[in-house]
């Protein structure tokens, strides 16, 4: 078997248009291991979906014109065009198509693990992804069809990266926030739904707080080499960390909530690792407590040649992180691993997967927003095909407050 075969095999899905985007990223790039190019972008709406993949074959030298990259990357679902910034018909929409959604990832050819894609504060995405989870994981059992599943999808892991919407953004974005904070995490039972999820802050990633797609991309570029790192981890033959070992442990302790912590280019020649282990932490992806942290993972990515001549080891990179989380006083679930990059130079770069942390200092003004508008929404039925129980609405706020309360320490 090629060595490749043995690698886990991701696919990107995306619904709405800030996942859109940040998914779309990969295409960017000359290679995507681990991901190749099984990306799908879905939207409820198709202009939105057609300026994605515009900007898309601008950028890239594909053989593919617009029209194929259409074909093969992007679905329009639901027959409402657009969500209206109201997460329950982003999920209706996804209800109605899901077989449509099914047949397209099932076209991508067969994964290990996905990795979806939404931002928080939408409907589309938001709505959407949260459902296509826990269809998933329940065997698509809303199908009506019951071909249209295949084997493999059974055993598929399913990570998700949600995107926090910025702090001064309106009520209904922190609305969406919230209710799509619960359901990544619990189904509608209480149960599991994502196997890991993956947090990031608009507003902690981009200090200036002016919003905007400028501010957008390298944000999403943040998020991008976040999520490369994590991959990368899976694909080499040193102290392999994998997606089975992200995955395990939090969701035996139902702490499978994580944020990214990234330094890059790193002078590997002139600092200690646990300095550079330190400088990631100085980075995380949402307001967080270093010291609340149950699971932790790090990855520490270093040239070939460095490793070779041992200038830095496996050994190296436990210690180090031994000694880090000692510092921190955190008394962690986790793994370290070290993973080479092509190429001579001394550049390091370091990823922390941080999980099980208080949410709170994430939620306080979400919360807050959310309590303005939760009772005005609930009972009332927006655009024709949605509407939010105050019973559900309820649900969701008991399952997230008893995950929240459980991993606040
Ligand atoms: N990091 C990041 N955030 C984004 C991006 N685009 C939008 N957002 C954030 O996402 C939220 C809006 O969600 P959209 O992605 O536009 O919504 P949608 O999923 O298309 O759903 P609709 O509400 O139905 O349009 C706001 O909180 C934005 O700040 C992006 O490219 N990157
Ligand atoms: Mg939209």
């Amino acid at each position: 078997m090629a060595q490749s075969d043995t690698f886990t095999r991701w696919s990107v899905i995306a619904s709405g248009e800030g996942g859109g985007r940040i998914a779309s990223q990969f295409f960017d790039r000359t290679e995507n291991p681990g991901i190749d190019d099984r990306i799908l972008v879905m939207n409820t709406n198709r202009a939105d979906l057609r300026n994605t993949i515009d900007r898309l074959s601008d950028q890239i030298q594909s053989e593919q014109n617009e029209n194929e990259m259409m074909e093969s990357h992007a679905l329009e679902f639901g027959s409402q065009q657009g969500a209206g910034n109201f997460f329950p018909n982003g999920e209706a929409c996804a209800r109605e198509d899901l077989d449509r959604i099914v047949n397209r990832i099932k076209d991508l050819s067969t994964a290990d693990a996905f990795m979806h894609v939404a931002t928080l504060g939408g409907g589309t995405g938001n709505g959407s992804i949260p459902y296509a989870i826990d269809q998933f994981k329940r065997g698509l059992d809303d199908l009506d069809d019951e071909g249209a599943a295949e084997e493999w999808m059974d055993s598929v892991i399913h990570t998700a990266f949600g995107v926090w919407p910025y702090y001064y953004e309106n009520p209904q974005r922190h609305f969406n926030a919230v209710c799509g904070l619960s359901r990544l995490l619990r189904t509608e039972d209480d149960q599991q739904n994502a196997d890991m999820v993956l947090l990031a802050a608009n507003s902690h990633l981009d200090q200036e707080e002016n919003g905007g797609s400028r501010h957008y991309d390298s944000i999403n570029d943040a998020i991008i080499t976040a999520i490369d790192l994590m991959i990368g981890a899976g694909r080499e033959t040193r102290s392999v960390i994998d997606v089975k070992d992200y995955v395990t442990i939090p969701s035996q302790m139902d702490a499978y909530h994580f944020t990214p912590a990234v330094a890059t280019e790193l002078n590997g020649d002139v600092y200690e690792l646990e300095y550079m282990l330190d400088q990631a932490a100085e980075n995380t992806y949402v307001p967080m407590d270093i010291g609340t942290t149950s699971a932790a993972y790090a990855i520490v990515r270093a040239p070939e040649a460095m490793i070779e001549e041992d200038v830095i080891s496996e050994p190296d990179v436990y210690g180090a992180f031994r000694d880090w989380t000692g510092k921190h006083g955190i008394n962690v679930a986790g793994q370290a691993s070290l993973t080479p990059k092509r190429g001579r130079g001394s550049d390091v770069d370091v990823l922390l997967l941080l999980g099980g942390f208080d949410l709170n200092p994430l939620l306080d003004h979400s919360w807050d927003e959310f309590e303005m508008l939760g009772d005005s929404l609930a009972g009332q039925s927006r655009g024709d095909s949605a509407d939010l129980s105050k019973a559900e609405l309820g649900r969701l706020v008991e399952n997230l407050e008893a995950y929240v309360e459980q991993n606040a320490g």
